[in-house]
């Protein structure tokens, strides 16, 4: 037992001193382990007379668990500062720019989104967004489609269970309910777009129960139908980056508008291949209209002083149309060979001087 303190402030030094976790487990096997300096005395108290063995038992233990007691102190310490080191050689700057080799690819969707919106931003427009979950007023009531509206059905809306009350919450079925929210929140002059995703339960070849819309909404006391089909001519021409699209309107009908108009584009189909502009033939891009008093009174608004109009453009179409994707569905693959065929380099940010696209 005359070796024990020797033994034990050597440990203790040899603790102190290790510079690595690989250091420790050294001085841990060599003082502790099977064939360790303080486990060969515990072997030898067998050999004693229970007296000393009581003594020396009693310094033993007290020795091991110091020992112990500062192993474990010890790695504590060197797994902090090994997780800091670590943290601060693997630090990312996550406000770096990706890298021109990057192997990801922007979205279609996310893409067209974001040229849509430039266009817009550049004609004065401010973005809204709002909750993807919606209450019944925002969604349907407010804009003039009451409980019994046929409309409703025609949404195949998604509910969420009723609640103690009898009302049910819901998946937003337009982006419209972001414009009354805007309404209620905002005395005009106002002039918003409002993109985001959509729901409606529905699904076929020309139908994803997640689809994406972009809506316009612009208030003021002046606002007439002209302004909307200017609006929208200047948007299709810089969208489709051509010089001239021709624009139509057909009277059509959705209860927040009145009048209504479905919104035609000029187009020809020559050799199976679809170019916008001047031509033959018409396609559908949306739907438009001066919003309805009633949806002005739902906000607040007097319909006699308040006056403006209101447009909606479906995403998935717009980017089909201008990119010459063939099928709805596969926006919704996650296939990453289709992805690399149609997504955009993340340097490819839309902006009007460089062309949208470049
Ligand atoms: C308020 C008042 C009026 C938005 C409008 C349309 C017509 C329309 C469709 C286009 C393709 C939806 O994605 S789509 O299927 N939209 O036809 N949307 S007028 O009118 C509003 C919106 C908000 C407060």
């Amino acid at each position: 037992m005359q070796d024990l303190d020797r033994i034990r402030s050597e440990a203790l030094a040899e603790i102190a001193a290790s510079q690595s976790l690989e250091q420790l487990d050294a001085v841990r096997v060599a003082a502790l382990g099977k064939k360790g300096s303080i486990t060969g005395l515990m072997k030898s108290l067998g050999a004693m007379s229970a007296e000393d063995r009581k003594a020396a038992g009693a310094m033993l233990n007290a020795a091991r668990d110091e020992v112990s007691a500062a192993l474990d102190t010890a790695k504590a310490v060197l797994e902090a500062g090994a997780l800091d080191s670590r943290l601060a050689r693997e630090r990312i700057d996550v406000t770096l720019s990706a890298r021109p080799e990057t192997q990801g690819r922007i979205h279609p969707i996310s893409q067209v989104m974001d040229e849509m919106s430039a266009i817009f931003a550049q004609m004065g427009f401010e973005v809204a967004e709002g909750p993807d979950i919606e209450d019944d007023f925002h969604n349907f009531t407010a804009l003039n489609i009451p409980q019994e509206h046929p409309a409703r059905q025609m949404h195949d809306t998604f509910y969420f269970g009723e609640k103690a009350d009898g009302s049910r919450h819901l998946l937003r079925t337009h982006t419209s309910p972001v414009q009354i929210r805007t309404m209620v929140a905002n005395k005009p002059p106002i002039r918003i777009i409002a993109p985001g995703r959509t729901y409606r339960c529905d699904s076929d070849m020309t139908h994803t129960p997640m689809f994406h819309q972009i809506e316009g909404l612009v208030i003021d006391k002046t606002t007439h139908m002209g302004h909307l089909k200017g609006c929208l001519m200047e948007f299709v021409t810089t969208f489709f980056e051509v010089d001239e699209v021709p624009v139509r309107f057909r009277p059509s009908f959705f209860p927040f508008t009145e009048p209504s108009a479905e919104v035609d584009i000029g187009c020809s189909r020559e050799g199976g291949e679809l170019k916008i502009g001047p031509g033959k033939g018409w396609l559908e891009i949306g739907g438009s209209g001066m919003v309805h008093p009633n949806v002005l009174r739902a906000c607040g608004l007097d319909p006699e002083v308040y006056q403006g109009f209101a447009f909606g453009m479906g995403v998935e179409r717009m980017a089909m149309l201008k990119y010459g994707i063939p099928d709805l569905r596969t926006f919704f693959d996650s296939d990453l060979r289709w992805l690399k065929h149609y997504g955009f380099v993340p340097f490819d940010v839309p902006t009007l001087s460089g062309g949208l696209t470049r």
